[in-house]
């Protein structure tokens, strides 16, 4: 098939009703990349020969050898139509934009980046593995941009080859999976239900559920190039059945059989004991089974030849003799049920084109932004009706920038890679002797083989500095953007409430065509395309809204993030080249929505990533894309929580002062605070951690009570947190305290709540129960020192406890600090120290306090909190043991396990450390021989029960745990990991052997 030159597309694009933009969305390994393999073969972009074995959309190297998609990317395709009636046969044709999006879990922003440009989704599930933990994500993300979702029962091979079921059972098993989709479906659309406003309307469930008569769901095997939907089997049989199309369809899924006998269709209730095959078996199932036995299984020539017969289809010699089955396989396949064909009309049938999207849609989208009803009626009228004129109002919204080699720019264009030369080089960096990515092609002279030499050579890449440049992903949703034009740049801040903030004027520099790692130039590009905007580096930061008129709306939602929850430190390997390093860090920034950077006031540079693999990609692109330069990273860095607790080895030190009853004096006399730290229980701390939000609006109050009465926190009531009213509030801690610990006193001085901290938010409460500090000054006092000059140093030391906590300076969560008393020498005896205008009063009351609160926190039971990840990890009951293993292995919990229906497979849901998750997705993989593919997501931070400065004391300890307590303290490792890499003090015991060394001393 010919190569489709992007000119012949370009021209479709102002045929909106002929556009469809979609995107494939998955769990990870579910088969995206293989399947867009097949659809980029019919452009001849590839030889569908390679098809299903090139995933010519996973580009770069890190992608190649890791086997999964890294960042989503898209391609334009052509598709032309043939519709035949009576009179005559008339041609379509469709320009189709696809994005491929990645499915592992650190990756998820790129998923809702693709979903928001596209009028559809292909939800891909594995045939045997069925619904995972990503699949429920990427339904979420469809259901709620509301874009149309068709889904597509991939690997459907496996059921026939791997599980060796027969087409009875399988029919059973996928009855069943597109069941447990739907029960996902009915979820989301029952939450819904259950959120409306008394006035709004109840949106009907027509159309939401898959069902394979309405077309919504394609069977598939992307690997082996084959995919079909139910019509396609009811035109075939239409003729031979002597049955209308549309009365097969509607039966040709589910419990309904064909009477031999009459040629009627039954229901099961009528099969009177006869042992009948469901039609989905009679006429799918057995054949494709067929060819899959007789090609693979039995290699039966003979019955090969004879469906080739039957289906009218040709198979070359070469084809039929080949050694990998593979061939014939395809083949036949390729020909009988093409998977391009069954995907691309159902994406024409049954996704919108962007005018019917978004009629549906817009208004909808639009109600979710910010102060909409600001947005001048012209722009949400434009964008509904989808309208393309030069004269309407342009509109459109960037989801992401991603960084182009400035070689791949059109200006700057080299030969279009063909499939054979992308396997070729695929395979040498396979082998290692190509670096760097496809996307930079630069190459390893010294282990270049002949061959490859001879190859790239032809292909004319010299080798030389390559720069990146910034490309925004983006859907125009009214309007034309053409090149020279002016246009406004509202960032994610902007608000139409406020429409002179948050916007920048720019002139568009470039638009393209995206082709994969391709970019095709334009002029314009109207209403109704996905397409590549240049030039808006260091004006768009991520996301931002484009519009011709000011005043429009703010099209970036709030879209679900991944937590970042590891952190490394890096430094250029050559201290000069800092810059070089900043500069990338800026540029990884802008292209990733993911990734935080950070410079720590020590003026370290921080990456914070969602997990390893994600980190591995953002070094790798610091290094090799944005810095080029070698960079050192530290070792991840994983946060930890610090708490205390009532544990059992708590002693007091003697029966009349409380634990946690500190009294301080400050280093130059004359104030002495007594304070006590006491642990809150962890229901509360969970209250107050999801209720940041009202604590902001509490303090808030309090500072101004008597002025304003109640806050209103209207930037603060966008956010997800309901903010409760101060008196909720209040009563919400008075009943988690009062039944945590009746006999505490708290309760009784919740009106004297200083603060909360760490960060004044922070799951730690400072209460002033003297009350002494409320208390203003007066005139009458002079300049001497009273209790209310010292609640600010006193707030400020709880601030800093609570952040850099006494363990390992880690946050603190769970305390309570309560001031139980202040008392300050007499002034009169004419102390100087103790006047206000002393300099050295508040470093010596903050030293003091902090101290206190230090002595006051050790003096229960301290412990560490673990950032934790979840995973879900499917195997076989073989490698189960060795599952279990590594996750014990790596201080991790089962905490459940299931048997998944209808497949061998048992689902294994753990919990285990993020600090002892590095490596443990590849080592599942190894163990498990590559049968599960663990994916890990941000969980909280769960206590380890164990006291890090904890020694055995009593005989049976000591007995239990040998006389050098060597049983390592699990707690008391990490915490001196985090002291020494703070640089903080570590102690530890130097003389291991005391003895055995006063021996060799005699
Ligand atoms: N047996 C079988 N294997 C398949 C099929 N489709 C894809 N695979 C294999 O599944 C693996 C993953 O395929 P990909 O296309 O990379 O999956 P993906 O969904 O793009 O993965 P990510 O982008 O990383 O989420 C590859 O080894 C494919 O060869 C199929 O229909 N049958
Ligand atoms: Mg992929």
């Amino acid at each position: 098939m010919p190569v489709i030159p992007p000119e012949r597309l370009a021209p479709l694009q102002s045929n909106q009703n002929n556009i469809r933009n979609f995107t494939l969305l998955a769990h990870v390994d579910h088969g995206k990349t293989t399947l867009a393999d097949s659809l980029l073969a019919t452009n001849g972009i590839i030889s569908s020969k390679l098809a299903g074995t090139v995933r010519y959309l996973d580009f770069r190297e890190d992608e190649i050898t890791r086997g999964i998609t890294m960042k989503s990317s898209a391609i334009s395709l052509f598709f032309k139509v043939i519709s035949q009636n009576r009179e005559k046969a008339t041609e379509n044709d469709y320009l189709i934009n696809l994005i491929d999006s990645p499915g592992h879990v650190d990756f998820s922003s790129e998923v809702s980046s693709a979903s928001r440009l596209c009028d559809g989704a292909f939800i891909l599930i594995d045939a045997v593995e069925g619904v995972c933990s990503q699949t429920i994500t990427v339904l979420r993300q469809a259901w709620v941009d509301r874009i149309k979702m068709v889904l597509v029962i991939n690997k459907m091979d496996r059921l026939v080859t791997e599980l060796k079921l027969s087409p009875i059972e399988a029919h059973h098993h996928l009855l069943r999976l597109v069941e447990q989709v739907n029960a996902v479906i009915g979820t989301f659309y029952r939450g819904e239900l259950m959120n409306l406003d008394e006035t709004e309307e109840e949106a009907s469930d027509e159309g939401i559920y898959f069902s394979p008569e309405q077309g919504n769901v394609i069977f598939a095997s992307a690997s082996d190039g084959w995919a079909f939907f139910l019509d396609q089997f009811a035109d075939f049989y239409e003729k031979k059945l002597g049955m209308k199309s549309s009365v097969l369809t509607k039966c040709l899924w589910g419990d309904y059989y064909l009477d031999p006998k009459t040629k009627r269709i039954l229901q099961a209730k009528h099969l009177q004991g006869r042992r009948l095959k469901p039609l989905f078996v009679q006429f799918v199932l057995d054949n494709i089974w067929a060819v899959y036995n007789s090609a693979i299984v039995e290699r039966d020539l003979d019955k090969i030849e004879k469906i080739v017969k039957t289906l009218n289809i040709k198979v070359l010699p070469r084809d039929m003799r080949s050694k990998d089955p593979r061939n014939l396989l395809l083949a036949v396949f390729q020909q009988w049920l093409p998977l391009s064909t069954a995907i691309l009309l159902t994406a024409i049938r049954k996704i919108p084109c962007p005018i019917d999207a978004q009629k549906d849609r817009a208004l909808k989208v639009l109600k979710t932004t910010p102060h909409f009803e600001n947005v001048d009626p012209n722009i949400a009228t434009a964008m509904s009706h989808c309208k393309a004129n030069k004269e309407e109002p342009m509109l459109a919204y960037i989801s992401k920038m991603v960084a182009y080699s400035e070689r791949d720019l059109p200006h700057q264009k080299r030969r279009q890679l063909t499939a054979e030369q992308m396997r070729e080089l695929r395979q040498a960096k396979l082998a290692g002797s190509v670096e760097n990515s496809v996307g930079s092609l630069s190459i390893n002279e010294n282990e270049q083989t002949n061959e490859s030499k001879e190859n790239l050579e032809n292909r004319g890449y010299e080798e030389e500095e390559e720069k990146d440049v910034f490309v925004g992903f983006a859907r125009i949703y009214s309007g034309t953007i053409s090149v020279g034009q002016q246009v406004y740049v509202y960032g994610p801040k902007y608000d139409p409430a406020n429409p002179d903030e948050h916007v920048t004027k720019v002139t568009i520099e470039s638009l393209y065509l995206m082709m994969g790692q391709e970019l095709f130039p334009l002029d314009t590009v109207p209403a109704g395309n996905v397409f590549a905007i240049g030039g808006l580096a260091g004006i768009v930061l991520r996301t931002a809204t484009l519009c011709s008129v000011p005043g429009g709306p703010n099209l970036v939602g709030v879209s679900q993030q991944m937590e970042p929850i590891v952190r490394v430190a890096v430094e250029p390997a050559r201290p000069y080249e800092m810059n070089k390093l900043a500069a990338g860090l800026e540029m990884l920034n802008q292209s990733d929505p993911c990734v935080q950077i950070a410079a720590e006031e020590n003026g370290e540079h921080v990456i914070m990533c969602a997990g390893e693999i994600h980190l591995e990609r953002c070094l790798k692109d610091l290094r090799e894309r944005f810095a080029k330069i070698e960079i050192q990273a530290s070792q991840p860095i994983v946060p930890f929580r610090e708490t205390t607790i009532a544990g059992p080895d708590i002693t007091a030190k003697d029966k009349e002062t409380p634990v946690g009853f500190v009294s301080t004096s400050v280093a130059s006399g004359g104030i002495q605070i007594k304070l006590s730290v006491t642990p809150l229980s962890s229901d509360l701390v969970n209250f107050l951690l999801n209720h940041e939000k009202t604590i902001e609006s509490f303090m808030h109050n309090i500072s101004k009570k008597g002025k304003n009465g109640d806050n209103d926190c209207s930037d603060v009531q966008k956010q997800k947190e309901e903010i409760l009213s101060s008196e909720d509030f209040v009563i919400s801690i008075h009943k988690l305290l009062s039944e945590a610990s009746p006999d505490n006193n708290i309760v009784e001085y919740l009106d004297s709540i200083m603060s909360f901290g760490p960060k004044r938010v922070g799951p730690n409460i400072l209460i002033d129960k003297t009350g002494l500090m409320k208390t203003v000054r007066q005139e009458s006092d002079g300049s001497r020192l009273i209790p209310f000059d010292l609640g600010e140093y006193i707030a400020t030391a709880f601030q800093i406890s609570t952040q850099q906590g006494p363990l390992c300076a880690e946050p603190v969560q769970g305390i309570c600090v309560s001031v139980e008393s202040i008392e300050i020498e007499n002034a009169e005896k004419d102390n100087e120290l103790l006047t206000i205008g002393n300099p050295q009063i508040p470093g010596q009351v903050i030293s003091a306090v902090r101290e206190a609160i230090k002595q006051g926190f050790l003096a229960w039971s301290p412990r560490l909190l673990l950032a934790m990840y979840s995973c879900d990890v499917q195997a076989t009951a073989e490698v189960l043991g060795r599952v279990y293993g590594v996750v014990t292995k790596r201080r991790g919990r089962i905490v459940d396990e299931e048997m998944k229906e209808g497949t061998p497979f048992f689902v294994v849901k753990a919990v285990i450390p993020v600090v002892e998750s590095f490596g443990f997705a590849v080592e599942i993989l190894k163990r498990t021989s590559g049968a599960a593919y663990p994916q890990l997501i941000f969980h909280g931070f769960e206590m380890l029960d164990e006291n890090p400065f904890w020694v055995p004391t009593t005989e049976e300890e000591l007995e239990d745990l040998g006389e050098l307590a060597d049983r390592e303290n699990i707690a008391k490792r990490y915490m001196l990991n985090v002291r020494r890499r703070k640089g903080l003090l570590v102690e530890q015991k130097v003389v291991e052997k005391a003895e055995k060394q006063r021996t060799l001393k005699h």
